[in-house]
C-alpha cells in the first residue's frame, strides 16, 4: 500500500500508470481525479486571471484616442494595410534610418532593430545610417548586421560636428557645462549630451553618408514599436507634401531651455518669418495681467539682461530686451509654452534643413552658446525651427503608430494596425505632460 507522503507522480514515475489503474483503492482514484480534472482547471483559471488583468490594465490606461479634426493632417492609415501590395506599388524611397549611438549601446540598438524589422522594414527593407563619435567596434557592427538584410553604412563624426566650434572659449564653456550639474538640470553636466544636441541641430543631414538621402527616420537604442506599420511613411509623407512627422508631443522642460524662445523670437522678427504652426508653440499673454504684474520695468529689464549675462555677444541679443516680459521664456505678448515635437522618433525631409534659411538660423542660435551655456535640446530646436520655417499641413502626427522611448508611449490603438498596447504605460496623451491640446488648438480641434 501507498504511504500517504509518497504522492501520484512518485508512483507514476516508478511505477508508471498500470500499476496505479490496478489500484482501485478510493483515495488513489480521487488523486488521479485531482491530477487529470483540476489540474488542467487550475491552469485554465489562471490563464482566464491573466487575460483578465491584461484587458483590465488595458482598458484603464488606454481608452480609446479622442477624435480629431482630419481636415488639415490625417493619419495616412486607418487600420491595416495590404503591405505586400504595399511594398509592391511604388519603388523605395530615397530615404534611410539613421541611428546615432556609442559601441556600449549595443544591445539597445538591436532591440530597437527587432522592433523597427518585426513592425516596418522586412516589408520594405529600407538602409541604415548608423553614426559614432568614435569608430565602431566590430562587436558592434556585427551584431546590427545580423539583425536586418538591409544596406548596412558606418560612419564616424568629425570634431566639427561632435565637439566645440573653434571660436568656443573652452574654459568658460566647460565651467558653464559644469554648473548646470549643480543645478541639477537633467543631462545639463555631460558635455558629451551636449555635442549630442548640437550634432542632430546642426550636422546630421550634412555627413558624408547622409548625403545622398532625401528622407529619414531617426532611431534610438531601446525604443519599441507596438502597431504594425503597413505602409511607407517616406511615400505617404512625400505624396501628402509632408515635411517632418512625429508620434510624441510633449513640455519641455523649462530649465534646460530658459532663453531659447526669446532667441528664437528675436530671430523671428529680424527675419520677418511668419507661420501658422508658430501658434502651437505659444500662450498668448493677457495683455491685462501683465500691466498688473508688480515688478518695474527698470527691474524686468535688467532681470532680463541678468538672464542673458553669460552669452557671448551676437547679433540677436540686442533685438532681446521686451520690456514687458516676467520671465525669459516670454518674448512681446508670447510665452512659450515648452510645447516639442520628441526627436527621438522624426521622419522627415531632409530639405528641411539643407537650405540658408536653417543654416543661418542654425549659425544665430549656435552664436548665442545656449547648446552649452544652456541646455538646449534638438527636439525643441528642430520643433521652434519647424514653427519659423513650416506650415502647419507640412507637419505630420503618426498617431495610428504605438510607439516608446523610456517610460513615454503613445499607442495607436484604435487607429492604427494590430497595436498591442503596453499594459503598464499610461497613454501619453492623456497625461498632463502631453500637447495633444496644443496640437487639437491649430488643427481644427477634436470633434467630440
Ligand atoms: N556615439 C555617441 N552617441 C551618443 C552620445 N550621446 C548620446 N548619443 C546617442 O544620441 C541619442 C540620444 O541620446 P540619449 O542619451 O538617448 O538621449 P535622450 O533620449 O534624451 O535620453 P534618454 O531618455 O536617457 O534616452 C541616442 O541614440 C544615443 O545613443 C555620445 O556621446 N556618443
Ligand atoms: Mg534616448
Amino acid at each position: 500500500m501507498l504511504h500517504w507522503k509518497q504522492g501520484v507522480f512518485p508512483v507514476l514515475l516508478s511505477n508508471g500508470f498500470q500499476n496505479l489503474r490496478l489500484n482501485k483503492h478510493p483515495f488513489y482514484r480521487f488523486r488521479l481525479f485531482s491530477l487529470l480534472i483540476v489540474a488542467p482547471l487550475a491552469i485554465l483559471s489562471l490563464f482566464t486571471l491573466w487575460f483578465g488583468y491584461k484587458h483590465v490594465s488595458y482598458s484603464i490606461y488606454h481608452p480609446p484616442l479622442r477624435a480629431l479634426n482630419e481636415t488639415i493632417d490625417a493619419v495616412f492609415s486607418h487600420g491595416c494595410k495590404n503591405v505586400a501590395l504595399e511594398a509592391q506599388m511604388h519603388p523605395r524611397m530615397n530615404a534611410t534610418f539613421v541611428v546615432l549611438a556609442r559601441n556600449s549601446e549595443v544591445d539597445g540598438v538591436v532591440s530597437s532593430m527587432r522592433s523597427v524589422e518585426s513592425h516596418f522594414n522586412r516589408h520594405f527593407n529600407y538602409p541604415y545610417v548608423f553614426l559614432n563619435d568614435v569608430p565602431f567596434d566590430d562587436n558592434f557592427k556585427d551584431a546590427v548586421l545580423k539583425e536586418t538584410s538591409a544596406f548596412v553604412e558606418f560612419g564616424t563624426l568629425d570634431a566639427e560636428s561632435f565637439g566645440f566650434p573653434n571660436w568656443a572659449n573652452l574654459e568658460v564653456e566647460k565651467e558653464e557645462i559644469a554648473k548646470q550639474g549643480d543645478l541639477g538640470i537633467m543631462y545639463g553636466d555631460m558635455e558629451s549630451y551636449h555635442h549630442m544636441c548640437r550634432f542632430f541641430s546642426g550636422f546630421f543631414y550634412k555627413h558624408p553618408l547622409m548625403q545622398k538621402y532625401q528622407w529619414y527616420w531617426r532611431v534610438e537604442p531601446d525604443i519599441e514599436f507596438t502597431c504594425d506599420i503597413t505602409y511607407d511613411p517616406f511615400y505617404y509623407m512625400d505624396i501628402n507634401k509632408k515635411m517632418y512627422g512625429f508620434v510624441i508631443a510633449i513640455k519641455e522642460l523649462e530649465d534646460t531651455v530658459p532663453n531659447m524662445f526669446r532667441y528664437v523670437s528675436a530671430y523671428k522678427r529680424e527675419h520677418k518669418l511668419d507661420s501658422d504652426l508658430w501658434d502651437f508653440f505659444i500662450t498668448k499673454k493677457d495683455k491685462k495681467a501683465r500691466s498688473a504684474m508688480p515688478l518695474t520695468t527698470i527691474d524686468k529689464k535688467a532681470q532680463i539682461m541678468h538672464a542673458f549675462k553669460n552669452f557671448p555677444q551676437n547679433s540677436l541679443k540686442g533685438l532681446l530686451v521686451d520690456e514687458n516680459a516676467d520671465s525669459t521664456t516670454q518674448m512681446e505678448g508670447d510665452a512659450y509654452n515648452m510645447c516639442h515635437f520628441w526627436s527621438n522618433f522624426e521622419i522627415a525631409n531632409l530639405d528641411l534643413f539643407r537650405n540658408d534659411e536653417y543654416e543661418q538660423f542654425f549659425h544665430e542660435m549656435e552664436q548665442t552658446g545656449g547648446f552649452w551655456r544652456e541646455r538646449w535640446g534638438d527636439a525643441p530646436f528642430h520643433s521652434l525651427a519647424a514653427g519659423l520655417l513650416l506650415r502647419k499641413e507640412q507637419l505630420h502626427y503618426f498617431r495610428d503608430f504605438g510607439y516608446r522611448h523610456s517610460d513615454i508611449y503613445h499607442c495607436g490603438q484604435n487607429l492604427g494596425c494590430n497595436c498591442e498596447c503596453l499594459p503598464n504605460i499610461e497613454e501619453i496623451e492623456a497625461k498632463p505632460g502631453a500637447c495633444i491640446k496644443e496640437w487639437a488648438d491649430i488643427m481644427g480641434g477634436f470633434l467630440d
